[in-house]
């Protein structure tokens, strides 16, 4: 009785966080004619400015949730990075309040076919690889999502495609999405600040398999591709040869190459971008490319094109023989492993930051065989510092001007430097994009 009183009276839609997720909704909603609120933890949400400029009239509540702004809600609208544990959410859940993000409002405007990312790793890669096939085919398309720029600042009738990269966020309030092609990526522990449970987290990517025409899985990553989609065609890539119509590696004449069931595509060494993980993501992106019936010499020409996406393994400079990475956007240790294991040689690894809560155990085991010496930097360093005791040389850097001085010290001719911190930036950094700049603007200096 008191929820249907509640939802009749109710006049307002509940728009709760204020960064750009929380702008495109409160645009797109305003657009509609819609009474909004808008709420946020943060006493100077990013985009308090922005909504003070374009709707000085929208009421916005800065600092604590207020839990009866929830529950006297009409609907609520969740940007990702806020909790569904949190209290106040909690609260309107259990009086029936609709919740949701901005992907189902985005579902609501969209007529043109839309292929979906996640994964704990390589999302933006294959995204932007994916995005570039289908521009490469002459197919107008839009690319976004986690990626960037906020599914709802895409909408366009002209495009013929949308691409998107999802986070667990964005999947753990999406309802209805009906999706043409659906990959995860792969899956290693990644917010663990956020999930109560890996299970939870492995939970929340999968529900990106429940509602589209063709999955494409990751063969070799089991927490990936246990199936839960009930899709109409399945396709695979794998790291090794693959079977039927998968796509995956296969050896002629002493040279590897990527294969579509027993045809021959392209040359490996023919990839720009570096790395066994980046072999798989390219691997990902032509099987998704293939269900969505790009045609394959765009495919093939885009791969050969695509030269990588800045702060992802990608190559700063060489100097006495020392080549110099910066990989900052690896923000977990699969992420790190995935570098530190897919670049040829030993490195001298740059590790450390805000680590999430993080096991960093793995860090450890594939250190004997990979690195040379690690220098670490951040707040938890120390945590980082334990897997590595007794296996190599370890040593702290207070910034990261130091870290790169005492990298060229500790690093050999054949050795590479290499940034893949395992951990967020936001101690010492404004983001990772931050923190790769730093990096690249001391390894520039160092080796003029
Ligand atoms: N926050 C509060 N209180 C609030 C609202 C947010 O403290 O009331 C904090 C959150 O804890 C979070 C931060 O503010 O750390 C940003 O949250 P947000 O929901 O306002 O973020 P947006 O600016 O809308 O950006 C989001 C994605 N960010 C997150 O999911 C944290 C962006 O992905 C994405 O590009 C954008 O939407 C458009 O879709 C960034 C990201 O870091 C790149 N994603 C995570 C990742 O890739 O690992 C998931
Ligand atoms: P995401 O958008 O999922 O964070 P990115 O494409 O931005 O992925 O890559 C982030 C980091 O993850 C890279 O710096 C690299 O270290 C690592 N990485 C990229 N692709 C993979 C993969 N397929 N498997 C494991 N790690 C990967």
């Amino acid at each position: 009785m008191e929820k249907t009183q509640h939802k009749k009276n109710a006049i307002y839609t509940l728009v709760v966080g204020l960064g750009t997720t929380g702008l495109s909704v409160v645009r797109y909603l305003r657009a509609l004619g819609e009474h909004v609120v808008v709420v946020d933890s943060r006493e100077q949400p990013p985009k308090l400015q922005a909504l003070r400029e374009s709707f000085p009239d929208v009421e916005l509540h800065t600092s604590e949730f207020k839990t009866d702004l929830f529950t006297s809600a009409r609907r609520i609208i969740v940007s990702p990075g806020v909790s569904m544990s949190e209290a106040a959410l909690k609260k309107a859940k259990e009086m029936d309040v609709e919740i949701t993000g901005d992907i189902d409002l985005f579902a609501h405007e969209v007529a043109a076919p839309v292929a979906c990312i996640t994964g704990s790793n390589g999302k933006s890669t294959v995204t932007t690889l994916l995005g570039e096939m289908a521009k490469c085919a002459g197919i107008d398309v839009a690319v976004g999502g986690n990626l960037g720029i906020p599914v709802l600042d895409l909408v366009q009738d002209s495009y013929e495609l949308y691409v998107l990269e999802l986070s667990s966020f964005q999947l753990e309030t999406l309802q209805n999405l009906p999706m043409e092609a659906a990959v995860i990526l792969n899956i290693s522990p990644d917010h663990m600040d956020r999930y109560e449970s890996l299970n939870d987290y492995v939970m929340a990517k999968h529900e990106i398999y429940k509602n589209t025409k063709s999955c494409v899985l990751n063969r070799d990553d089991q927490l990936a591709n246990e199936q839960t989609c009930i899709c109409e065609r399945t396709i695979g890539f794998t790291l090794k040869r693959p079977a039927n119509d998968d796509f995956g590696l296969c050896e002629n004449n002493g040279e590897s190459w990527l294969c579509h069931g027993k045809e021959l595509l392209l040359k490996v060494d023919e990839i720009k971008i570096k790395g066994l993980h980046n072999v798989a993501n390219v691997l990902a992106a032509l099987a998704m490319g293939s269900v969505l019936n790009i045609p394959q010499r765009f495919m093939l020409e885009a791969i050969r094109n695509f030269p990588g996406l800045e702060h992802r393994t990608q190559w700063v400079a060489e100097k006495d023989g020392v080549n110099w990475y910066n990989d900052s956007k690896a923000t977990n240790v699969g992420a790190s492993i995935a570098a530190i294991a897919g670049l040829p040689g030993k490195h001298v690894l740059i590790a450390g930051g805000e680590g999430k809560d993080a096991d960093f155990t793995e860090l450890g085991e594939v250190a004997e065989k990979h690195l040379r010496a690690a220098v670490l930097i951040g707040r938890d360093a120390d945590i980082i510092a334990a897997v590595f005791e007794g296996v190599i040389p370890v040593v702290r850097a207070a910034d990261m001007h130091e870290a790169v001085v005492k990298c060229a010290e500790l690093a050999q001719p054949g050795d590479n430097v290499l940034l893949s911190p395992a951990c967020a930036s936001f101690d010492m950094f404004n983001n990772f994009e931050h923190r790769g700049q730093v990096f690249m603007q001391a390894v520039r200096e160092l080796v003029q």
